[in-house]
């Protein structure tokens, strides 16, 4: 049994995939805190600086986890973020890897205004599964669910599927 009386969730997967939009609907329905671990990088300096041609910040994970971690044990948290594999095994109840359609993802992407490099890396890492993959290397099996994300219909099942997760893992935990 879990030590935490809420659990915590990562939510992952290429940008762009809709991680910020299931995390902001489930923080909603269920007062699990959204945790935007891009926030939280630039907030708290957890970071080397920007990378210009990227435009992403180069994130420092060990002072990232150090500033999250007292927060982060005490459950209740959903964390958003395009990487998984940094996380303690022992932290984590739950990793949804969110997935869509390349063509998708492009549009998406595109609509950013991403720069060029950035946007091919993005679609090639979601066409060769790179963060399922990081997800399935990373944490039990039983705890990775591969989720697409398509559409808000795919969205809404989505959500309504982690929510009734949630409710079990509840009554799992609060025995
Ligand atoms: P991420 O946080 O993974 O980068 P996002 O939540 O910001 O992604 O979503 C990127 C864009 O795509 C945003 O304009 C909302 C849209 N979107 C996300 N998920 C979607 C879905 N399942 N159906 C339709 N549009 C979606």
């Amino acid at each position: 049994m879990a030590s935490r009386s809420k659990p915590n969730i990562i939510v992952t997967g290429t940008p762009g995939v809709g991680k910020t939009t299931h995390c902001e609907i489930l923080a909603e329905n269920t007062g699990l805190k959204h945790f935007s671990i891009n926030e939280v990088v630039k907030d708290r300096g957890c970071h080397d600086g920007y990378d210009e041609e990227f435009k992403s910040w180069i994130v420092d994970e060990d002072k990232l986890l150090d500033a999250i971690e007292d927060e982060v044990k005490q459950g209740g948290y959903i964390i958003d973020w395009h990487a998984c594999d940094l996380f303690p095994k022992s932290w984590i109840d739950l990793v949804v890897v969110l997935r869509v359609d390349s063509t998708q993802l492009y549009d998406r992407l595109k609509a950013r205004n991403y720069p060029e490099a950035k946007l091919q890396e993005n679609i090639d890492s979601e066409i060769m599964e790179v963060l399922l993959q990081e997800a399935r290397d990373s944490y039990d099996e039983d705890i990775v669910v591969e989720l697409t994300s398509n559409s808000t219909e795919e969205m809404d099942s989505n959500v309504a599927r982690i929510e009734s997760w949630l409710a079990q893992w509840k009554k799992n935990n609060t025995e």
